[in-house]
């Protein structure tokens, strides 16, 4: 048995990409994490039977010979996944946009810097002439712009843009789509964001102005890793990074362009 697996709190990029490893590994079955981000968990309670999609507790763990992981390359960012670890025999593919080093020793690898890991497996999808549904190709626009931030953020790449036109072309439908997608910034994120951004240690650093802030908050906030996204805009020639953890949240921007996108 195959099966295609990805992150646990689940974003739409991961989504996609399950679902388009399901129409490029023929058979296979999508295993989703239960805990999965708002708007997966809304989009899977009205579609998820029109894709081969379970939970993994669904799972005979035993009779799995082939092991996809999608937008992730970490064992313990997959879900309920420890027994197959030790599986020698186990073919393991990886498809992941991060540039983070893993710990899973995968048999086959397709790990690029795309915008949105549901770029890689739809590239090949399109290589090998296989079609799409307008639900499938909904699916995969949604999970195409939610990472690349409607193809805005700067890590976006040429083959994004070349997806989503493909995706159009095959009858994605944006009226869904902007329903799915969530907005850049919630009430929550703008909070963290501005008490970061009033509250700044400011230094040189050869020449590079750093500010460096820590938060502490009181309870968990859901897809805090939003706010990460003004290291993009704000710090390309440093590798700093806002790290979202239960109680703690701190960052590094660059004084002189702190506002947040609108
Ligand atoms: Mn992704």
């Amino acid at each position: 048995m195959k099966i295609i697996t990805t992150h646990k709190n689940t974003d739409f990029d991961a989504l996609s990409s399950v679902i388009a490893g399901t129409l490029l590994y023929p058979g296979a079955m999508g295993v989703i994490p239960k805990m999965v981000n708002k708007n997966v968990e809304q989009f899977l309670s009205t579609h998820k039977t029109a894709f081969n999609i379970v939970l993994p507790d669904e799972v005979e763990h035993n009779v799995i010979a082939t092991l996809v992981v999608v937008d992730t390359n970490s064992w313990k960012r997959l879900d309920r996944m420890e027994k197959l670890r030790d599986r020698e025999e186990l073919v393991i593919h990886i498809w992941d946009h991060h540039d983070q080093q893993g710990d899973i020793e995968a048999s086959w690898q397709c790990i690029k810097p795309t915008g949105a890991g549901v770029t890689l497996l739809l590239r090949e999808l399109q290589r090998r002439n296989i079609s799409l549904s307008p639900l499938e190709s909904t699916a995969l626009l949604i999970g195409l712009y939610e990472d690349t931030g409607s193809l805005g953020y700067p890590s976006t790449t040429a083959e994004d843009a070349q997806a989503a036109g493909y995706l159009l072309a095959n009858g994605a439908d944006l009226n869904v789509a902007a329903f799915f997608l969530n907005p850049p910034y919630e009430e929550a994120h703008k909070d963290i964001l501005f008490k970061l951004l009033e509250s700044t240690e400011k230094f040189s650093h050869r020449k590079i102005r750093v500010a460096v802030n820590i938060l502490s908050l009181d309870q968990k906030v859901p897809m805090l890793a939003t706010i990460d996204n003004v290291r993009a805009t704000q710090t390309k020639t440093l590798n700093a990074k806002v790290q979202g953890t239960r109680h703690k949240v701190q960052g590094s921007t660059h004084p002189k362009r702190a506002t947040p996108a609108p």
